[in-house]
Parts: C-alpha cells; sequence; structure tokens
C-alpha cells in the first residue's frame, strides 16, 4: 500500500466531557494514527492518554459483533451463543411485550448509564423503544452521579439542564470543591486541555484553591489545597455565606434585581459560624474567613464543586450552597465567574425543564427526578414484591453492578428476574445476566453530534463528524436497535410506532431552528457542519440574565424551602458521628468508570486498584504497605493492597471504582487480568442524599483490619 491509501478524518472523541477534536488517519479497516485536531476552537489540539484507546475500542476482539442469548450448558452454566439481529429483536420485543401484558409497564425496569449520553443515536432515540413503556422503575447513572446539580439547577434557575460554567480562563479566583480535573478531564465543565488553563490561570496571578480530602494531581497544581473530612462540605460552604454576610461582602450586583431569598439565607446561617464548621470540617475558622474574603474580593471568581461534593449524604445542600455564594459574591453570570452557556443545540430550549418528587420509589420512598427512580433503590425495585415488582430489566450503556452502591446486591438481584436485556457491546459484570446482549456499532462506525456536552462548554461551539468507517454489513446502530425494537413492541401491543429518522436529520432540524440557524449570520446546519470538520466558533460565553432563566418571572431563586430543612439535617447528623475510617474514590487519568480496562495501553503501568491510606494511619494501625487488609462497611466487605501516601488527609481512604472484574461469564481477556474489587461492593445503598436519593459513594464510614492469613 502507499500514502494515496491514507484517508484522514475528523472526529470528536466522546468517551468523557472534554470532547477533544481528533484527526483519525485510516488506511483500509485499520485505524494508523490518532491526534489532537489543533484547528478544534475549543480543545486546540489537546489530547489524553484516552483518545487512542478508540482505536483499541474499535478493534477490540471481545466486543460483540453480533447478539447473543443466554443459553444454559449440559453442565448447568450459563453461556451467551450468537444469535441473528431478527431472533435477537423478536426475543427482546416478546419478553417486553409479555411482561407488560401480564404485569403493566412498571414490571420493566429500565437502567441507562453514563455512555448513553456521550452517544448522541441513543439520546435521540430511547423513546422510540421507552414511549411504549412509560415505567415508574426508570433509574441511571445521574442518581449516582450529578442529580444535585440537576436539582439545584431547577430550583434555583428554572430548568434542570441550566448549569452555570467556570469561566476558567478569564477568571482570577478559583475555588474547587470535590473535583480533580486533572485526571477526569472536567464535569459539568467542558473545558479540555484544563491543565493548561489552571497553570494560565495562575500565571496570569490568580489563584486556585481546591478542596479535597486528597492531594490529588489537581490539588497539587494548586495555589493552595485544602484538606476537608468527607461529607462535610456543607459546613465549609454554610459557614462561607455566614462570612459574606456577617462582613458585608454580600454584593450581588446586577443580579440583585432578578434574585430572591438572599436575606432568607442570611437568617438561615446566622448561627452557622467558621468556629461551628471548624471541628466538623477539619478546616481552621481563620482559614474559611480568609477563603470567603479571597473569593467575595475576586474582580472575577469561580465556586465549582463536582462529583465529591454532590455524591456525598449532603450533595443537594452543598451544590445550592455553592450557587448561593456564586450569587451572594456577584460572580454570577458575569465573565471571569460562572456563565450560562448558549449551544447550538440548546437543551434548555428542547427538553422539558425537569421535575421533582411527582411520585416517590415503593419500597423506600424515595423520590423521583425527571421521571427516574435513585439507583441506590433498585435492588429494593426487583425484590419487593406486589404491583410494580420490576420483573424484566433493560440496560442500555451501563455497569451497574460495578458502579451502583451495594453492587454485588444488584448482581445477585439480576439473577431472580424472570428476563434481563442489555443493549451494550460489552459483555460485563452486569450484561453477563442478560438474557439477550444487543450490541451496537462502534464509534467509529457512527457519525457524532455532542448534543449534551456542547451545553456545559467554555466556549460556545459546535462541531459534527461523520463516521469514520462505513457500518459494515449485519451492524446495528444503536439508534436503530432502539427504534427497531420500539417497532416491534408497538406491533405487539397494537400501539402507534413512533417515526424514525437518522439522528443527523433531528439535530440538523435543532440546528437550523436553534440561536445560530436559520435566522442567525451564522446559518448553521449539517451542511454547514460538515463544510467546518474542526467545528465552528460560536464565542465565549456572555452574561445572559435574567432572559436566559427559565423560573416563572425569570428570577433566580435562592430560598428553597426544602434545602433550608435539610441545614437542620446536617446539624442533626453531623452531631454524632462516627469515629471510623471515611471511603472516598479515585479517579486515573487513563480509566474511564468500569468499561475501559480491557485495552492494554491504558492498563499498563502500576496497579491502580489498591486502598490509599495516609502514612501515620497505616503506622497507627501497625501495617505496612503492601500487606492486604479487609475493608468493612454495614453491607459487605473486601479486601485490597495497602499503599501509603501522604496525599490522603488522616482518617480517610481511597480507592478507585469501576473494578471488581474477572467474574464468570464475561467476555474480556485484559480486563479480567486486572480485575481488582469493586469498591461498590462495600458502598452503602442506604447512604443517600436524604434530599435527591441521589448515592452517597463517598464519605462511606468503613473499618479496617489486617487481612487475616489464608
Ligand atoms: N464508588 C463509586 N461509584 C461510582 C462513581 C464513583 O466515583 N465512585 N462514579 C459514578 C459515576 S460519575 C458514573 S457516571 C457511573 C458510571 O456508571 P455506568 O454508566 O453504569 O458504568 P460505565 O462503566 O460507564 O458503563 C459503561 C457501559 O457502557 C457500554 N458502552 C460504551 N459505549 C457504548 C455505546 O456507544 N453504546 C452502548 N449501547 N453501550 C456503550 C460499555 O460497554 C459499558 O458496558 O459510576 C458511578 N459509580
Ligand atoms: N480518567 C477518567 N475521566 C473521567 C472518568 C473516569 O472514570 N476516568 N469519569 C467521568 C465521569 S462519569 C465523571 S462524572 C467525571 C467526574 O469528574 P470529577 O468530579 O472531577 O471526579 P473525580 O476525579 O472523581 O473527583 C472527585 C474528587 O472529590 C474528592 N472527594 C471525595 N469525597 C469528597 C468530599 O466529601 N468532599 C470534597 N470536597 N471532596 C471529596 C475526591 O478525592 C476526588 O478528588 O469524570 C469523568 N471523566
Ligand atoms: S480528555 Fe476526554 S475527550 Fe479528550 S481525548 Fe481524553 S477522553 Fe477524549
Ligand atoms: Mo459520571
Amino acid at each position: 500500500m502507499n500514502d494515496a491509501n491514507i484517508q484522514t478524518h475528523h472526529r470528536v472523541c466522546h468517551l468523557c466531557e472534554a470532547m477533544c477534536g481528533l484527526v483519525i488517519q485510516t488506511e483500509g479497516d485499520a485505524v494508523i494514527d490518532i491526534r489532537g485536531d489543533r484547528d478544534d476552537p475549543l480543545s486546540r489540539g489537546h489530547v489524553c492518554p484516552k483518545a487512542v484507546a478508540l482505536k483499541d475500542i474499535h478493534e477490540d476482539p471481545d466486543r460483540l459483533r453480533k447478539p447473543v442469548k443466554r443459553i444454559r450448558t449440559a453442565a448447568g452454566a450459563y453461556q451467551h451463543v450468537e444469535i441473528d439481529w431478527p431472533e435477537a429483536l423478536d426475543l427482546a420485543a416478546d419478553a417486553l411485550a409479555s411482561t407488560i401484558e401480564h404485569h403493566g409497564v412498571d414490571a420493566v425496569g429500565a437502567y441507562f448509564g453514563n455512555p448513553s449520553v456521550h452517544n448522541y443515536g441513543m439520546l435521540t432515540h430511547q423513546r422510540n423503544l421507552f414511549r411504549h413503556i412509560r415505567t415508574r422503575n426508570r433509574f441511571s447513572a445521574t442518581s449516582v452521579d450529578q442529580l444535585p446539580h440537576h436539582l439545584v439547577s431547577l430550583w434555583c434557575f428554572g430548568h434542570m439542564l441550566l448549569h452555570p460554567i467556570p469561566d476558567v480562563d478569564r477568571t482570577h479566583y478559583f475555588l474547587m470543591l470535590g473535583a480533580n480535573p486533572l485526571a477526569s478531564n472536567g464535569s459539568i465543565w467542558t473545558v479540555p486541555d484544563v491543565r493548561r488553563r489552571l497553570k494560565d490561570l495562575k500565571a496570569r496571578g490568580g489563584k486556585l484553591v481546591v478542596v479535597d480530602p486528597r492531594r490529588t494531581e489537581t490539588a497539587e497544581l494548586a495555589s493552595e489545597h485544602v484538606f476537608i473530612r468527607p461529607g462535610t462540605d456543607a459546613a465549609f460552604l454554610l459557614a462561607m455565606i455566614h462570612v459574606l454576610f456577617r462582613d458585608d461582602l454580600v454584593s450581588p450586583g446586577p443580579l440583585a434585581a432578578f434574585t430572591d431569598g438572599l436575606e432568607e439565607v442570611g437568617e438561615a446561617v446566622r448561627e452557622l459560624t467558621p468556629e461551628w464548621a471548624a471541628p466538623l470540617t477539619g478546616i481552621e475558622a481563620d482559614n474559611i474567613e480568609r477563603i470567603a474574603h479571597d473569593l467575595a474580593n475576586a474582580e472575577a471568581g469561580i465556586c465549582y464543586g463536582r462529583m465529591g461534593v454532590s455524591t456525598q449524604a449532603f450533595g443537594s445542600l452543598c451544590q445550592w450552597a455553592i450557587q448561593v455564594i456564586n450569587v451572594a459574591t456577584g460572580h454570577l453570570d458575569k465573565p471571569g465567574g460562572s456563565l450560562f452557556t448558549r449551544p447550538a443545540m440548546d437543551q434548555v430550549v428542547n427538553t422539558n425543564p425537569g421535575g421533582f418528587a411527582r411520585f416517590a420509589s415503593r419500597a423506600r420512598g424515595l423520590p423521583e427526578f425527571n421521571y427516574e427512580l435513585p439507583a441506590a433503590t433498585m435492588v429494593d425495585e426487583i425484590r419487593t414484591p406486589g404491583e410494580g415488582q420490576i420483573r424484566l430489566m433493560f440496560t442500555g450503556a451501563g455497569n451497574p453492578v460495578l458502579s451502583t452502591p451495594n453492587g454485588r446486591a444488584l448482581d445477585e438481584a439480576l439473577e431472580e428476574l424472570d428476563f434481563m436485556i442489555s443493549v451494550d457491546p460489552a459483555l460485563n459484570e452486569t450484561t453477563r445476566h442478560a438474557d439477550v446482549i444487543l450490541p451496537p456499532s462502534s464509534p467509529l462506525e457512527h457519525d457524532h453530534y455532542d448534543i449534551a456536552f456542547h451545553n456545559l462548554a467554555i466556549r460556545n461551539t459546535a462541531r459534527y463528524n461523520p463516521a469514520v468507517f462505513d457500518k459494515p454489513e449485519g451492524v446495528m446502530h444503536d439508534w436503530e436497535i432502539f427504534s427497531e425494537l420500539g417497532e416491534r413492541l408497538a406491533a405487539r401491543l397494537n400501539l402507534e410506532p413512533m417515526p424514525s429518522y437518522p439522528p443527523d436529520r433531528l439535530v440538523d432540524a435543532a440546528l437550523r431552528s436553534g440561536p445560530y440557524g436559520d435566522d442567525s449570520e451564522w446559518q448553521l446546519s449539517i451542511e454547514t457542519l460538515k463544510a467546518h470538520p474542526s467545528g465552528i466558533d460560536l464565542g465565549p460565553l456572555a452574561p445572559s440574565c435574567p432572559e436566559r432563566l427559565q423560573t416563572p418571572g425569570q428570577r433566580i431563586q435562592l430560598a428553597i424551602p426544602e434545602v433550608l430543612e435539610d441545614i437542620q439535617r446536617f446539624k442533626r447528623e453531623t452531631s454524632t458521628l462516627d469515629d471510623h475510617y471515611r471511603l472516598i474514590g479515585r479517579r486515573h487519568v487513563r480509566d474511564n468508570n468500569s468499561w475501559m480496562h480491557n485495552h492494554h495501553r491504558l492498563m499498563k503501568g502500576k496497579p491502580r486498584c489498591q486502598l490509599l491510606m495516609n502514612p501515620d494511619d497505616v503506622e497507627k494501625e501497625g501495617w505496612k504497605p503492601g500487606m492486604w487488609v479487609t475493608i468493612k462497611s454495614r453491607v459487605g466487605s473486601i479486601e485490597a493492597e495497602l499503599a501509603a501516601s501522604d496525599e490522603m488527609m488522616p482518617g480517610v481512604v481511597s480507592l478507585p471504582h469501576g473494578y471488581g472484574h474477572g467474574q464468570a461469564g464475561t467476555r474480556g481477556q485484559i480486563a479480567n487480568r486486572h480485575a481488582g474489587i469493586s469498591c461498590n461492593d462495600i458502598t452503602d445503598e442506604q447512604y443517600v442524599d436524604q434530599l435527591s436519593g441521589n448515592a452517597a459513594v463517598n464519605g462511606v464510614s468503613v473499618r479496617l483490619s489486617a487481612r487475616l492469613a489464608a
């Protein structure tokens, strides 16, 4: 072959929220090179080590290329065997129809995982199936992740997807809690090349302050790192608000004209002094005071908190307090502060605002959000008999056995179902229970427009890229699977099937009717974007309030009764904290939740699935790094290798999530060699943010002991 056979393609990386532009070279069916696209106005050539894994995902010999069904072998074990598409789709549609006919729609449970938001066909076409299955038993990774953000955005700004985005490139003071973008590449904050942006912030004399129970890679880069006892951020944030009021630093500026409830908030924190917060958080009162002053006095400043402050027992209280701080300091809706985006395909305009607590879960009475129930109660809904009990489970792009609290119980409960269907390319810890698995095309075989993450990006840009490879014969895209299944189910239930147009047509219509569409100078459409394969820059974020607010009367609402009430719960529950170790999570730049462990180049290097502990704690226990310890919580125990690190706050231990491979019946040769253990075997499904029902996978109370010799 010669160079003439080499083709160059443009593609956005969809693996995490950073949306890096890529240039991919192929020769025949082989990917020969993947690198950053310097012309992408957002990512400017940046990529992380995971970008090249797009090739590995595409070529992975363990990736399912054909549907499989589960059969029992003569020896009594389960095995998945390949079947053709018509049989697989009929099997799934028959099971769905019969479950609905005999037990009602609520007998169908559904769980959608994180990659479903990164796959635009899945976002556009899920409803082709689920409009026929309006079950109350819908779950997703949202409630082991960012549910508090949605709830607070709904309450304060009127739409669950209207999130203030840190304007890192223009800020002077950045207070960051419970986020490690140097490993995660940013979340609810699409910020490719975050390392350089944070370094630039420091280089122009600005400050980055990181509050985290672990001195993370991001904390290492920061101007200042502050340890905080897990689960106590609410005290830190409330005391900051107290200081703002006490020291006359509340100055919302133009926001005052359309903000309600600030005075009531001031009343609610009157007694919550830094001296009150200090013993709870482990942060000195002077320090809390100084940080509040510095943020308030900054020309432009940001308070931002992510995973670590939403997946904890007071996640919603924390996310609310963060927005109160942004409003009270006048840093919201201001360049260099936190701003709302104005994306080309505007989800705030195109989707419903969301709703809360319109019904509750059967078993535990946990509230719905956006017609989903908390994942922490999925097992209860499978196991609790009665009307509405889940008998058939549908999973799409998720691995809840490894990613939801008390995953071991779910692993067992999935075996108790009548039937299970998964739309997933992997035969993993969750899908191994499925009676039928419907695998979609590889990411390089379909086109991509990022419906979700342009809404969260630090610049307004738009980018569409066609597929790198043609879809091979006998392969279906995710969206085709959903519309096919929807049609087959509708036929069985005598319902009207929903028309199905390819996702690019739906996006085209949304772009053309959007703010940069037919009525604008930009004339954005799929055609225009095709002519600009590296994307189009629509400019920096700009102030947009009050027009952008979706609340009645376009006002920011801060005095949320449920949240103010939750301050009392915080005071109650933290007055009786035990002195056990607290378990927190940890991300590594070459991991991606549970699903990218089957690629050699992401797995090489030092083992990652170890329990990190402060060296003084190791010594206090009389232990040695490298030994194995048992970690026990209310729900179970696991064993992990101990590693000492002064990155850890004393009293806190850390394990990554997404490990625990090597289960019988899974397919993943490399992942199974790096099996590790699942920290979610000991996270507690009863330990949730009571307000939202979001799982508290951080701050879990655990006891440690030396593993007994075998
Ligand atoms: N203890 C603890 N638990 C956690 C977390 C933590 O920090 N600590 N983090 C939580 C967070 S933030 C999240 S988002 C969840 C993630 O939890 P999940 O979303 O449940 O898990 P993933 O590992 O992302 O599962 C991805 C699955 O999607 C499949 N997949 C990938 N791409 C596609 C596609 O294009 N189409 C289809 N159909 N399938 C695809 C993969 O094969 C894999 O099976 O985990 C949560 N759990
Ligand atoms: N490489 C990689 N990138 C990813 C992912 C991945 O698995 N790997 N997952 C993607 C997904 S789905 C998401 S949601 C994002 C998440 O992106 P981030 O929110 O940046 O997530 P983490 O890196 O887990 O950072 C959470 C931080 O919270 C800290 N923490 C834990 N408990 C507490 C607490 O009580 N208080 C405070 N203040 N901090 C606490 C932890 O030590 C950790 O440093 O990352 C995305 N990107
Ligand atoms: S940072 Fe995220 S989007 Fe960028 S290359 Fe890495 S995985 Fe892909
Ligand atoms: Mo996530």
